[in-house]
């Protein structure tokens, strides 16, 4: 589908630049001047996505009809025979956040118009609090219910573990986790007894201290079986949770099955993702209650439309993944997301460095812990300073790995 008009695709770049924290974007430019960014971040494996998209393809976008978003989309998804995986699918996914982009652009209209419309004034997010104790943690969220989110995630040091996922040092605000301290991932270690001893001791605190009147999330990162994830569930109950994540990994999707026949707990999962086919059976089950997929990781707008359809017929709500390694351009598409669809259940924001506000600029603002957005910016309302991204040259960081205490490893 070669374009010949105003809107063919005439340039292809890949911007990355690591302002306190790594970001590959994709910018594409159409004969008539218009520019559409997308993020194409894949934290700790990011210049395998700038290969793919530089290498594989730009070739092929170039002198195509950049209106053309759901054929495009089936272009670089079936077109390589090899599909899925979460390399292919980053630059997928940027590609289709630059073409919605260009598309609301041209309409001289915010995305989320061109998805429906607004559907809510503002989206609830929620943060993250942490503390080395759990006071601190305790701490930690009361200051957060302070600033007006109604919603607040919390991690603490588990005692006896020498460092625990989620836990933020010296720098109180959400992004400051950062990994490495050399250039090799952290090691970090685990022992599920201590943790199942101690989250419901902290959650209880928690609830015990501040009360019901927020919505309280915790996030077990994949680190449990699918039986003691269901007595964790069943533990945490009294607390009423409004979402209990990641307690396994995903891949044995029917793992789930076992989890939500013994606890009302409401559990989430989907942020390593990246295709409606990983949250299938999920859904369609109704093993789970959040779908935390984010449009950065699963095929876009086009694609994560398809899976909150999908997941609206089930009763199955977004929770889209929302960390400072997704840019500020696909934090935008999460949020033109869930201001047009149905099920916007809450968006993770944790927040961005300060020298990434140098780089991108965005036409949403957080107001007291809610999302909102200006209606007068067309498409996805992010501009990029390429000229700014310079400054911050790409700077090669890890995720932790994680393993037991007798060595053998686990999942982070
Ligand atoms: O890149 C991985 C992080 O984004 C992830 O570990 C953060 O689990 C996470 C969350 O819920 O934000
Ligand atoms: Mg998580």
């Amino acid at each position: 589908m070669t374009g010949h008009g105003s809107r063919t695709i005439t340039d292809v770049d890949v911007v990355v630049c690591s302002p306190g924290r790594s970001y590959v974007t994709l910018r594409l430019g159409t004969a008539d001047g218009l520019v559409g960014w997308g993020d194409a971040t894949l934290n700790g494996r990011e210049l395998a996505v700038v290969a793919y998209l530089r290498d594989h393809v730009a070739p092929l976008l170039l002198g195509k009809d950049s209106s053309r978003i759901g054929d495009l989309w089936q272009y670089l998804y079936r077109g390589p025979y090899w599909r899925r995986g979460p390399v292919t699918m980053a630059a997928i996914s940027s590609v289709d956040q630059a073409l919605w982009d260009i598309q609301g652009k041209a309409a001289g209209m915010p995305v989320f118009q061109l998805l429906g419309g607004r559907a809510r004034e503002r989206l609830m997010t929620y943060p993250h609090a942490s503390g080395h104790t759990v006071e601190d943690a305790i701490a930690s969220i009361a200051a957060k219910l302070e600033e007006g989110y109604a919603a607040v995630r919390v991690q603490a040091s588990v005692p006896g573990l020498p460092s625990t996922y989620g836990i933020h040092v010296g720098d109180s605000r959400d992004h400051a986790y950062e990994p490495a301290h050399t250039d090799l991932p952290d090691e970090e270690a685990w022992n599920t007894p201590l943790y199942l001893d101690f989250v419901p001791k902290l959650m209880k605190a928690v609830r015990d201290e501040l009360g019901y009147g927020f919505n309280l999330l915790h996030d077990g990162h994949h680190r449990l079986t699918p039986t003691e994830a269901a007595w964790l569930g069943k533990e945490l109950e009294p607390q009423r949770l409004f979402w209990l994540e990641d307690v396994t990994p995903a891949e044995d999707q029917s793992a789930f099955s076992l989890i939500k026949a013994h606890t009302t707990t409401p559990l989430a999962v989907g942020e390593v993702f990246n295709s409606i086919w990983d949250c299938q059976q999920l859904v369609t089950n109704r093993w789970i209650d959040y779908i935390r997929c984010a449009t950065t990781h699963t095929g876009g707008i086009t694609h994560m439309k398809r899976i909150l359809d999908l997941a609206d017929l089930y009763g199955v709500r977004s929770g889209c993944h929302g960390p400072s390694d997704v840019s500020p351009v696909g934090m935008a598409a999460n949020i033109h997301l869930g201001f047009a669809v149905p099920n916007f259940g809450v968006q993770e924001f944790m927040g961005y460095p300060d020298a990434a506000a140098e780089v991108f600029t965005t036409s949403y603002r957080l107001v007291s812990g809610h999302l909102e957005i200006d209606d007068t910016v067309p498409g996805l309302g992010v501009e990029v300073d390429v000229e700014a991204a310079e400054r911050f040259p790409y700077d090669r960081k890890y995720l932790p790995v994680n393993r037991r205490l007798d060595g053998s490893m686990h999942d982070w």
